[in-house]
């Protein structure tokens, strides 16, 4: 059966007239910003094209859109989302030293992208299909991939540590926007099932100028795929400012291609969660893709190799460290009464403890056989391969006291 039959079997209502997020209430900005000193660092929270929850002092704030997607949240979910971003923060420290010590190859930080990522993993059901980038701890945390199995890859033992299909979560992708379109197919598939899963693809501000993406947007649009983008502007490709990749905000690419884009505080948890609630059920409903801007900032370094002093001031950081996604909330709880100290206290003992789990894990993570990468590129074996492999264990043998493997 062909795509366009599948479309045709199953009408999903066009989401062309569904496109008034996108907003035509602003024009196009940025088309004179050429300097580095008339960037904006930061939107301010009065920002009307900006969904925000909770504002950074810890506010909640309401929206008439978006309120009705956290409404019924209890006290022991917000609690919740708190111990995620914590426990995630404090794993991508722990990965972060390991790494300074020697015990990973290399490592991506999210810092900075807690409620951005944990917010819109919350917001998916088991039945959907996540596609991460090689930053998307957090959602990992959601899906329920342990810690641990991120780390593998990063160490340098194997190729992805845990198997997609049993999380729903893809593994990691570090061909910039490739993920995009591997999600768009899914979701195509999804849809020629007739399921009403939901599918999320992830990406950042700088993937967002790759042909990947934009084809993703062409086909998820015209075949009406249930797919979310999420692109989390951190405001930085490795040391690419965002201005570097568009005239416009991101969030308003989607209107070109007939979807809604809608641009949500990436450092608030609550509205990052209805946000993406939002999209993924008008996905589930047949009204097609989202394009999800979660504006947002990288607090640390692209990677371990990498080093921000180089092209951005401190200042920049500074301004977003206000906005920390976990200082908000925490304001939140503690002035709503729905945390004590006793919660903050067992969440200390909590992070500690996933410290010196994660850490533990590490180093007892075995080498793997040296051969098994070319167990891996075909299912049936190839000449070259073989020759390749031939080539490899003469070169080890050729290490006296290596004992010849
Ligand atoms: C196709 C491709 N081109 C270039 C790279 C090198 N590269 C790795 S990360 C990166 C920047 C990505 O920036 P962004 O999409 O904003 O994601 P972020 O790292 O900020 O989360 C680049 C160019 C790559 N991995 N793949
Ligand atoms: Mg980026």
């Amino acid at each position: 059966m062909t795509v366009e039959s599948s479309a045709a079997r199953k009408p999903r209502r066009t989401a062309a007239g569904k496109a008034g997020t996108t907003g035509s209430k602003t024009g196009a900005t940025g088309t004179k910003r050429t300097t580095r000193t008339t960037r904006s660092t930061a939107k301010k929270s009065t920002d009307p094209d900006l969904v925000q929850l909770l504002t950074p002092e810890g506010e909640r704030v309401a929206n008439a859109e978006y309120d009705a997607y956290v409404a019924g949240i209890t006290p022991e979910e917000l609690r919740g989302l708190y111990r995620d971003m914590v426990l995630t923060r404090r794993f991508d420290a722990e990965a972060t030293a390991l790494q300074r010590q020697g015990e990973l190859g290399l490592w991506a930080s999210l810092l900075g992208q807690e409620a951005a990522q944990i917010g819109s993993g919350r917001a998916t059901r088991p039945d959907d299909y996540v596609f991460p980038t090689y930053r998307e701890h957090g959602v990992a945390w959601c899906r329920g991939v342990d810690p641990t199995n991120l780390l593998g890859m990063f160490r340098g033992v194997n190729n992805g540590g845990w198997d997609p299909n049993s999380n729903n979560f893809h593994l990691y992708t570090i061909v910039i926007g490739s993920q995009a379109l591997h999600a768009t197919g899914y979701a195509m598939g999804v849809a020629k099932d007739g399921a009403d899963s939901a599918v999320i693809a992830y990406f950042g501000d700088g993937a967002s100028s790759q042909g990947d993406v934009a084809e993703s947007f062409t086909f998820s649009a015209v075949y009406n795929a249930p797919v979310v983008f999420f692109c989390q502007n951190n405001q930085w490709a490795i040391s690419e400012p965002t201005e570097k990749q568009t005239r416009v905000p991101l969030y308003q690419r989607a209107q070109g291609y007939g979807f809604p884009g809608v641009r949500v505080d990436g450092n608030d948890v609550l509205a990052c969660l209805a946000v993406t609630k939002r999209a993924l059920e008008r996905a589930r409903n047949g009204e097609g893709p989202t394009l999800v801007e979660a504006y947002t900032y990288r607090m640390g370094a692209h990677t371990t190799s990498d080093d921000p002093t180089r092209y951005r001031g401190d200042e920049e950081r500074q301004a977003w460290e206000a906005k920390d996604p976990i200082l908000r909330l925490h304001r939140y709880l503690e002035a709503s009464n729905h945390a004590d100290e006793g919660f903050f206290a067992e969440l200390e003992a909590e992070s500690e403890a996933l410290g010196k789990r994660v850490r533990e894990a590490v180093r007892a993570m075995p080498d793997p056989d040296r051969f098994a990468l070319f167990e891996n590129v075909y299912a049936d074996g190839h000449a070259l391969v073989d020759e390749e492999r031939a080539q490899f264990a003469a070169y080890q043998a050729s290490f006296a006291d290596e004992g010849g493997h």
